[in-house]
This record gives structure tokens, sequence and C-alpha cells, in this order.
């Protein structure tokens, strides 16, 4: 049996702060694999994240497999479509883009996958997924056809947030989106961590050591980078541990 929720829970009652790694099996060459996870293994990375917007079928569930020969940390699908869903991995965000007003993004997509996921091993975590505007399109707001949340509108946020919570979603998802101009705001995360109660991930813009700690301060208790790392894997030099 899987433990990744309870191990989070866990981490945050002891006041241990968690970082994913987003790998977009798109952007990321398999023949990476070894040398991206040594840098990773030293690092303060607690978890891995696998997903894209646009990515090819069977992609996903070959690099899952490849990287969980290189490390020991969970990977996690995150995904962009139903056919990014993997049994190789150890659990499954399920998100619902509660945001937005697309119903294919709020349940549509979620019946489609419940036929892969009858047989799974995989935990399935309920998560709300809240896109918030971030300075320029991002590929969630391009690929769901959703609006998000004007950044200003902190009441708007911190109620979604509630809202997701009360309807019973195990994780929230503050998302300024890949590659964000701005990453949430740190009042964004102080209002809505004041507010519910289950465990809050932070992900979108964070592309240095100011920004990681300054989302942890505000009360993120997972954030989560993918560009950055792409971009310049010497930044995880930075946070070994
Ligand atoms: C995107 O929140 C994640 O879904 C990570 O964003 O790629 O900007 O780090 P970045």
């Amino acid at each position: 049996m899987n433990n990744v929720y309870i191990d989070i829970q866990r981490s945050i009652l002891n006041s241990e702060k968690l970082l994913a790694v987003l790998i977009d099996p798109d952007k990321f060459s398999i023949e990476n694999v070894t040398r991206f996870f040594k840098k990773v293994n030293k690092s303060i990375t607690t978890h891995i994240f696998i997903g894209g917007s646009t990515v090819e079928d069977n992609v996903t569930e070959v690099l899952v497999s490849e990287i969980k020969k290189h490390t020991k940390l969970p990977v996690i699908i995150f995904p962009g479509d139903v056919s990014q869903i993997t049994d190789k991995a150890d659990a499954l965000l399920f998100l619902s883009l509660i945001s937005g007003r697309n119903p294919e993004y709020l349940i549509g997509k979620h019946i489609e996958s419940i036929s892969r996921l009858k047989n799974t091993n995989l935990e399935v975590l309920s998560t709300g997924y809240v896109l918030i505007e971030s300075g320029k399109q991002t590929a969630v707001e391009r690929v769901t056809k959703t609006q998000p949340i004007d950044r200003s509108n902190i009441q708007r946020i911190t109620d979604t947030a509630k809202a997701g919570e009360l309807l019973g979603m195990k994780l929230m998802y503050l998302e300024a989106g890949s590659g964000a101009l701005n990453p949430i705001a740190t009042e964004t995360i102080v209002k809505v961590k004041d507010e519910i109660q289950i465990p809050l991930i932070v992900g979108g813009g964070i592309k240095n050591i100011k920004q990681l700690e300054n989302a942890y301060n505000s009360g993120a208790d997972m954030v989560v980078i993918g560009t950055a790392f792409e971009e310049c894997e010497s930044f995880f030099d930075d946070l070994r541990k």
C-alpha cells in the first residue's frame, strides 16, 4: 500500500517543507535520467511530479519506469490528460480545475479515466487545482480553455480553495502556470493557508531560492518547480541537502 498522503501529512506535522520537481515528458529526454537524478537525489527534493499539457501516449509510462530505477522518491502523476495515467507511478493527482468552468476539467476527464483506474495500485489524491493569472497566458489556460482567477482577487481565490476543501478534496494546488512571469503572491498563500486545513501546494514561476523560501514562509507545504530545472540544472546545487 502506498503512503504518499500520510507521509505528506506527517511531514507537515513535523514542520518539514516539501519540494516537488516537475518533469514534463514532452521536454525531457530519457537519456538524461541518470545525470538528472544524480542531482535530484543530492538535493532537498522530496517528490517527483510527472506530467505535461501535451504528451504522446506511452511516453509517460516509459519515463516513469526509467525514473523509478534511479530514485526512491515518490513519483506522482500530474496529468495533463487521461493518457498520462500509468500504474508505474506511486500516486496520481486527481485534479479538478475548480478555478475554471469547463466541465471537462471539473469532472469529464475524471469519468473518462475510471476504466484506467479500476485495477490500479495508484494512490489517487483528490486535488483542487486553482489557476491564478500570472502575467501571461499559460499552457494550462490554453489547453483547458478556462480563465484563471485574477491575481488581485485574493478573496475569490481563497473562497475557491475553501469550497474545494469542503467538497472533500485532500490537497489544494495554487497554480500560476508553467513558466509564469509572476509566482503566486505571498499574500495569497498566507490567506489561503489561513483558511484551509488540507496540505497546500504552490507552483508556477518559481526560479530561485528566495522565491522558494517566500512560498514556504507564507505557508506553502509543498512547492513545485519545473521550468527552472529545465533551464538550469545547476539550480540543484543551490538546493543540496
Ligand atoms: C507548473 O506549477 C508547475 O504546473 C511548475 O511551474 O514550470 O514554472 O516551475 P514552473
